[in-house]
């Protein structure tokens, strides 16, 4: 299952978020939720797969992402293929 690693208050996130449900994912279905604040172990893992700690980062198997618009992005394109 995706792994969305994020924080309540990550704008960023909040974004994503949204626009997962307006795609009609289901946390716990289609993604799973990560608590990644700062000082976190999810932050920890955030950083020792995609090598940045920052957020929101997918993990979809092999793939890896920053970038809250690229994530979504990706995420509409596998809806639709
Ligand atoms: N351009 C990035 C910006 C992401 C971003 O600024 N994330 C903030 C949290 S909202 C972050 O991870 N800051 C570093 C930190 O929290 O340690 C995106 O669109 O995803």
């Amino acid at each position: 299952m995706m792994k969305l690693y994020q924080f309540q208050t990550c704008p960023y996130c909040a974004y994503v978020l949204e626009e997962f449900s307006r795609l009609g994912l289901v946390i716990g279905k289609d993604f799973e939720l990560v608590e990644a604040s700062r000082g976190t172990p999810g932050r920890q893992e955030v950083v020792r797969l995609g090598g940045i700690s920052q957020v929101p980062f997918l993990v979809d198997d092999e793939v890896k992402m920053y970038e809250s618009r690229d994530i979504v992005e990706y995420v509409r394109k596998k809806k639709s293929a």
